[in-house]
């Protein structure tokens, strides 16, 4: 019997029973069973939360999708849920070391990636992110972003089959696989856009689409513009004259989750994946997926319900399913998407934001006290630390945290833009600025590590720099992910420039092709890519046999040095307690840390990067951009 509140639990049960085939043994099915039993009672809540009882009927269909999902999901993948489930914080290990690639400009398509498997576990790879590989329109499609199709892979690429294919090959060799899942929005192209601007009954909805200004004048009143170079505001015209919800490019159309038939189609192709081999997906703009009128329509408490709901769906069928959150966002809404029943990783904009801020203010006291207040997240999560990604660097620090150190958030960004694309004195730096909003005075910076830490620029620091860098990201606490090709110092790409489809978006600076000459001489330590290869194997050998930078475990250490970055990280050595301070310094010169500041420590300590013995008792000199990891 239906209950006030919508369909019974029993009933819904009832129906879940009927959904069994015959070919599902006891076994599976109980699993099953069991893990609805854990899940369901949180998901309805969730689904009442967001869409109101009168919405269990599609609930009901996302549980049978689930059921179904399940029932398909190929054995070994079961296997691989059972021995997760056994270690639910792999992601944690000092061995865990990410990659993030362009399938065709790394390798051509997957076929040539999957070649290239030894040097990734040469390297040390254990993630692996491909960028998004999906169909998608052929002229412009924001680097993959405006997704056609999520069942098909862009077929100059590869297929599906040969999706699946790698994956499994790659868990062989110890590498968990990452894709994009863009569920904010698809391509115009999409099925499901064709058909609702064709005013399809059963997809008008799945789309924002007005039949004049009124409303989206209504909305962008609050609502901040993400792309302006594109087009301004977040609506565009349709060519009937209608207007439809496009934050991004004109050609990315922002899905109408208010509408429960969107996130039961798109729970459905999220598990369609999950069922190819993926490991993690990276939730992409995950900030934008819930609006409401008179509100900035970013991270509204109804994004967060959504995730939670995803979250469980994967419970039910994909139970190793991973999500990593793609919120680039204030330090205060990054940390809101991050939990073991939300989003278990999550990139973390603000370290790699302050890495670059410590790298041309040459001082450490917004990166420090980051570490000390915003570092710590929930057990059973874990922040993914880059340098840099396929995007560009925006200045997303706090300004109210700024501003205790005495620093002006609004002035400080306008340094921090000028000192990036090289309008500042004696910059080393070659970025190139993205969506220059002189309206709003925002700007961000794009271009590779190596043309943004001085390389381009021949300055003589800057492969210290760059080795300094992904030493914080290393030894913070985390997944580190390295952008491959920042490990032979690939520099920034002014190709795009010619190309019509990619002029506009100046992200293609930093998007090189497969640097395969500075490959070449990766293990000469005389040439830049052999410098910067060299000693960034020779850190990451060291974290991979350092337990203690396992976790995100951090305690501040205060250097008494402005320039000089320190910090700790408490662990476990072969079963007893064991720290390791990290020390990094951002100056130009030599910096010495006083013995007073050391006083706390053993009077020697194992440094590990050298493996030497060091005296602590008459304070120490890093040489300029030096590192120290001290075992004490
Ligand atoms: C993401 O980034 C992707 O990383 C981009 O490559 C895509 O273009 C975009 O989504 C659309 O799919 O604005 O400049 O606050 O910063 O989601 C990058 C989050 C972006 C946004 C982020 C977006």
């Amino acid at each position: 019997m239906d209950s006030a509140h919508g369909l019974t639990e029993n009933r819904i049960r009832a129906e879940l029973r009927s959904a069994r085939r015959t070919g599902t043994s006891d076994a599976e099915w109980e699993s099953f069973e069991a893990r609805f039993d854990a899940e369901f009672p949180r998901l309805q809540s969730l689904f009442h939360r967001i869409y109101g009882p009168h919405a269990d009927s599609e609930l009901l269909q996302v549980v049978l999708d689930a059921a179904a999902s399940w029932q398909d999901r190929p054995a070994d993948l079961k296997t691989l849920d059972a021995s997760r489930a056994m270690a639910p914080d792999w992601f944690s290990s000092n061995k865990m070391l990410g990659g993030v690639c362009y399938v065709d400009l790394y390798a051509g398509n997957l076929a040539g990636l999957r070649e290239r498997i030894p040097y990734f576990r040469d390297l040390g790879l254990t993630y692996l992110h491909l960028m998004p590989l999906f169909l998608a329109p052929e002229e412009n499609s924001d680097g993959g972003y405006a997704v056609s199709s999520y069942r098909d892979v862009d077929p100059s690429l590869g297929t599906m089959d040969e999706l699946a294919d790698l994956a499994r090959e790659l868990r062989g060799n110890g590498i968990a696989l990452v894709v994009d899942f863009i569920f904010n929005h698809t391509s115009n192209e999409h099925e499901w856009a064709r058909r609702a601007v064709a005013d399809d009954p059963e997809y008008r909805d799945f789309y924002w689409i007005y039949p004049d200004r009124d409303m989206p004048d209504a909305y962008e009143r609050t609502v901040r513009e993400i792309f302006p170079d594109d087009h301004p505001g977040s609506f565009v015209q349709l060519e009937d004259g209608r207007w439809i919800w496009a934050t991004f490019h004109s050609f990315q159309w922002d899905l109408n989750y208010r509408n429960p038939r969107v996130f039961r189609a798109m729970a459905g192709e999220m598990l369609y994946l999950a069922n190819q081999g993926v490991d993690v997906v990276r939730m992409d703009a995950v900030a934008f997926i819930w609006k409401q009128l008179g509100t900035t329509c970013e991270s509204l408490p109804e994004a967060h319900l959504l995730l939670q709901a995803f979250n469980a769906v994967c419970r039910l069928a994909a139970p190793s399913l991973l999500f990593k959150s793609e919120a680039i966002v204030h330090p205060d809404e990054v940390v809101q998407y991050i939990d073991p029943g939300e989003c278990q990783l999550s990139y973390n904009p603000l370290q790699m934001a302050l890495i670059w801020n410590s790298l041309a203010t040459r001082e450490v006291s917004l990166l420090a006290q980051a570490l000390e207040r915003r570092h710590d997240i929930p057990d059973g999560t874990a922040w993914v630390n880059y340098v840099r990604s396929h995007d560009d660097i925006g200045w997303t620090f706090s300004d109210e945290d700024a501003a205790e150190l005495g620093i002006n958030g609004h002035d400080h960004r306008r340094f921090l833009n000028a000192f990036f694309v090289n309008r500042f004195p004696d910059s080393f730096a070659r970025g190139v600025p993205f969506q220059d909003n002189p309206r709003t005075g925002d700007c961000r910076i794009s271009g590779t590590t190596a043309s943004l830490a001085g390389l381009e620029a021949g300055d003589g620091a800057a492969v210290a720099r760059i080795l300094l860098a992904h030493s914080i990201v290393l030894s913070t606490g985390g997944i580190p992910l390295l952008y491959l090709g920042d490990e032979v110092g690939q520099l920034n790409d002014y190709g795009y420039l010619d190309d019509p489809a990619k002029a506009g978006d100046s992200r293609w600076v930093g998007r090189p092709t497969y640097p395969a000459d500075r490959y070449a001489t990766r293990q000469d330590a005389a040439t830049d890519a052999g410098a910067i290869f060299t000693r960034l194997r020779h850190l990451i050998d060291i974290r991979k046999t350092t337990p203690e930078l396992a976790g995100g475990r951090l305690v501040p250490f205060d250097t008494n040095n402005a320039h000089v970055l320190g910090y700790q990280r408490p662990g476990l050595l072969d079963g007893e307690e064991s720290t390791v301070v990290v020390l990094a310094n951002f100056a130009d010169s030599p910096q010495h840390i006083s013995a007073e500041t050391l006083s706390g420590l053993p009077e020697t300590a194992l440094e590990l990067l050298s493996g030497e013995p060091t005296r602590l008792r008459t304070g120490l000199t890093l040489e300029p951009h030096g590192l120290r990891w001290l075992r004490v």
